[in-house]
C-alpha cells in the first residue's frame, strides 16, 4: 500500500520517484485511494513554479521541453514534466525527443517525466493533470512544465494549471507566423517562436510583437516577451528560461504569485467540488427510493423531467 511519506523526497531518491510514478498511476487510473494520498501531500506542496507550455502540434514542444529541462539541470534545478498532448508519441511513459536523448535524463531523479492520458478521468484531463501537479510538487520538483495543445478551451484550460504559460508557434511558409489561434493571446506570458533554421523567422517575431502591442498593459502587467529558438540544437533556450525566471520574480516582486496560487486553488476546489457533488449524486441515483418514486411520477406522466430534476436537486442540497 502506497504511502505519502513514500513520496515525499521524490525529486532526491530514486524508491520515492518510482513511488510517485505509482501515484500518478493511481491517478490516471481513478482509484479511490489517490483522494486520500492527495489529501496529505497536499500541505507539502506550493514552492513549485509552474510552466505550461502550449502550442499546435509539430510545432517542437516537446523537442523544446527536453532542451529546457537541459538548462534548468545547469541552474541545479528539479524539473518534473508532464505532457498531456495527446499527439505526442507515447512510448514506455518516456515521450519526449527521441529515446537516445530521453536516456541522458533516465538516471537522474532530478527529472520526472510523464504522460498523462485523457481515458477516463472523473472531471477530465484538467483535473487529473492538477493532481499529478500536487504529487510532483510534493516530491520536491523546483520546475513543474505541463505540454499541451490546448489553451484557453473549457475543458483544458493551461491558465487554470500554470503560473506561467509559453505559447509556441513556428515561422509561417510565406510571411508572419503559423499555428498561433485567435483568443490564445491574452494566455501567454512569453511566445515562442520554433524552429528559428526555417526562413521569415524575423518576420513571424514582428508580428506577434504587433499582435500584442494591441494588448493593453499597464506597469504592474507582466509585458510578454517574444523570443527565437532552435529546440533540436538548443539555440534561444538559455534566454527562454531566463525570460521563465525573470517572469517569476516579476510576479513575485508585484505580488502576482500569491493572486495566482490563490486562483489555482479557487479553480482546483471548484473542480473538485463538481467532481465530489456529482458522484454523490450518482450513489443517491443509485439506492434512493425518492429518486425511484421520482421516475415513476416522470413515466406515469404526474411530473416532467424538468420539474423533478429541479425539486430533486433542491431536496438534496441546500446552502445557507
Ligand atoms: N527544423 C526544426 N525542426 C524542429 C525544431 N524543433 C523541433 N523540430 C522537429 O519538429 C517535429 C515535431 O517536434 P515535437 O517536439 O514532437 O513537436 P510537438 O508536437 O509540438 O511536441 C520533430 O520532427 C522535431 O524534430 C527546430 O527548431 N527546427
Ligand atoms: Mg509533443
Amino acid at each position: 500500500m502506497l504511502k505519502a511519506e513514500d513520496i515525499l523526497e521524490g525529486s532526491r531518491k530514486a524508491e520515492a520517484q518510482k513511488a510517485g510514478a505509482r501515484m500518478i498511476r493511481l491517478i490516471e487510473d481513478n482509484d479511490p485511494s489517490a483522494f486520500e494520498l492527495l489529501k496529505q501531500l497536499y500541505p507539502h506542496t506550493g514552492e513549485a513554479f509552474i510552466i505550461g507550455i502550449t502550442g499546435s502540434p509539430g510545432v517542437g514542444k516537446s523537442t523544446l521541453i527536453d532542451a529546457l529541462i537541459t538548462e534548468f539541470r545547469k541552474l541545479a534545478l528539479k524539473v518534473a514534466v508532464i505532457a498531456v498532448d495527446p499527439s505526442s508519441p507515447v512510448s514506455g511513459g518516456a515521450i519526449l525527443g527521441d529515446r537516445l536523448r530521453m536516456q541522458r535524463h533516465a538516471t537522474d531523479t532530478g527529472v520526472f517525466i510523464r504522460s498523462m492520458a485523457s481515458r477516463g478521468q472523473k472531471g477530465g484531463l484538467s483535473r487529473a493533470t492538477k493532481d499529478a501537479v500536487v504529487v510532483l510538487s510534493a516530491m520536491g520538483y523546483d520546475i513543474i512544465i505541463i505540454e499541451t495543445v490546448g489553451a484557453g478551451q473549457a475543458e483544458f484550460d493551461i491558465a487554470s494549471l500554470a503560473h506561467s504559460v509559453g505559447i509556441v508557434s513556428i515561422p509561417g511558409t510565406g510571411d508572419g507566423i503559423q499555428a498561433v489561434k485567435a483568443g490564445i493571446l491574452e494566455t501567454g506570458d512569453i511566445f515562442i517562436v520554433n524552429k528559428c533554421d526555417k526562413p521569415d523567422a524575423d518576420a513571424a517575431c514582428h508580428e506577434l510583437v504587433m499582435m500584442l502591442g494591441m494588448r493593453n498593459l499597464s506597469e504592474t502587467r507582466w509585458k510578454p516577451v517574444v523570443l527565437k529558438t532552435i529546440a533540436q540544437n538548443g539555440t534561444g533556450v538559455d534566454k527562454l528560461v531566463q525570460s521563465f525566471l525573470s517572469h517569476l520574480n516579476f510576479m513575485k516582486k508585484n505580488g502576482l504569485i500569491d493572486r495566482k496560487k490563490k486562483k489555482l486553488d479557487r479553480l482546483y476546489f471548484q473542480s473538485l467540488l463538481k467532481d465530489l457533488t456529482l458522484e454523490k449524486i450518482l450513489v443517491f441515483m443509485n439506492n434512493s427510493t425518492d429518486f425511484k418514486e421520482m421516475l415513476k411520477k416522470i413515466e406515469s406522466g404526474s411530473m416532467d423531467p424538468l420539474s423533478a430534476a429541479e425539486l430533486m436537486v433542491n431536496n438534496l442540497i441546500t446552502f445557507e
